[in-house]
């Protein structure tokens, strides 16, 4: 990895397993960065917990996703790839960012509204409300200067910048401000029962996902039952978001314009256009599933993979960490 390339970092919740709209919004985007950028890509297990989880499930989410990375074509040895808890610098600096962060900017984080809103107020852990400082640390460490995004992630990332120059303004210049990477085709996969709401892997209806695990028939299935609406007319407006969703996950899989889509299914009705997209889906994840199921039995490979990870994360990390701790006055211990 040349030093000369700019830095991407980006990273996904072992909380559950992960969804086509992680697939599609996340990794898949990742896997064009490789030759072109110096890549980071996490599993930020420190970020599921602030929701609680059983033990074994995040164990098995945290491999099952890192093999996930792997099967979808993320190359370890042509990019960092590693566990967050693995590098204790992430919670080292998030806790000198929770320190210039103001709780009023944290209170208007909408994901935070959102996931308390989902809590019924109860348990709302102080982890889930200052995830926002966590996040801006995973990003600073590595001198990150574009974050590859979705929609729902923004607002956080613009806090994240907002920390950085916060904090290169009070102790001198230590930060890279990082910059959103848009991908070339943007996706924002929608709930299949309610196709006004991201699809999301916590999400209680399990008919409301498609899961990377999901077998071809389970797919087959949920399409089928995904909620359009009764106008029968494929076409792409906002007063029909279910099918606004399906045309949007058979482009960005297949690369053919919304347009021709459209043109294709002229007169068709939903029910042979659900199907089509189905078949895609089940094409686009066959693969990747039994790539994935094989990795899962090699996990002396996925710990090589891991601890390999984390020994290039911590080397950048704790660089990071010593200039911080310097500057904020923290006597060195050596
Ligand atoms: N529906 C989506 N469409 C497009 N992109 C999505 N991403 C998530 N859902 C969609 C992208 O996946 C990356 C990491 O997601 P995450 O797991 O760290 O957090 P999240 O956005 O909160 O994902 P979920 O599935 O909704 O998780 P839970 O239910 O645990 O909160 C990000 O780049 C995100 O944009």
């Amino acid at each position: 990895m040349g030093n000369d390339k700019k830095v991407i970092f980006s990273g996904i919740q072992p909380s559950g397993s992960l969804t086509l709209g992680n697939y599609l919004g996340a990794i898949k985007n990742w896997t064009t960065l490789a030759d072109e950028y110096n890549c980071y890509f996490c599993i930020v297990d420190m970020h599921a917990i602030t929701v609680s989880k059983e033990p074994k499930d995040l164990r098995k989410n945290t491999l099952e996703v890192l093999a996930n990375y792997i099967a979808a074509g993320l190359n370890p040895d042509k990019v960092t790839l590693f566990i967050q808890s693995h590098v204790s610098a992430h919670a080292e600096l998030g806790w000198v960012l929770n320190c210039l962060t103001y709780y009023g900017e944290l209170g208007r984080m909408t994901q935070f509204k959102d996931k308390s809103k989902k809590q019924q107020n109860s348990n709302i852990t102080a982890g889930l409300f200052t995830y926002p400082s966590l996040m801006a640390a995973d990003i600073l460490l590595y001198q990150t200067d574009l974050v590859p995004v979705g929609e729902d992630q923004r607002q956080h990332l613009e806090l994240a910048r907002d920390i950085a120059i916060r904090f290169n303004n009070k102790y001198s210049k230590t930060f890279v401000v990082p910059e959103p990477y848009i991908a070339k085709i943007g996706a924002k996969i929608m709930n299949l029962q309610d196709p006004t709401i991201k699809m999301s892997k916590s999400d209680t209806n399990d008919k409301s996902y498609i899961l990377l695990t999901d077998d071809d028939d389970e797919i087959r299935r949920k399409f089928k039952r995904s909620v359009t609406d009764s106008l029968g007319i494929v076409k792409l407006s906002n007063d029909q978001p279910g099918i606004k969703n399906l045309l949007g996950i058979y482009s960005k899989i297949t690369g053919e314009t919304i347009e021709s889509i459209v043109e294709r299914y002229e007169g068709k009705g939903y029910s042979i256009f659900k199907d089509d997209v189905a078949e895609v889906v089940v094409n686009e994840l066959r693969p990747l599933r039994l790539k994935r199921e094989e990795l899962l039995k090699n996990k002396d490979y996925l710990q090589e993979v891991f601890q390999k990870g984390a020994e290039k994360a911590e080397n950048t990390a704790r660089k990071t960490l010593r200039k911080v701790y310097k500057k904020v006055g923290f006597i060195p211990r050596y």
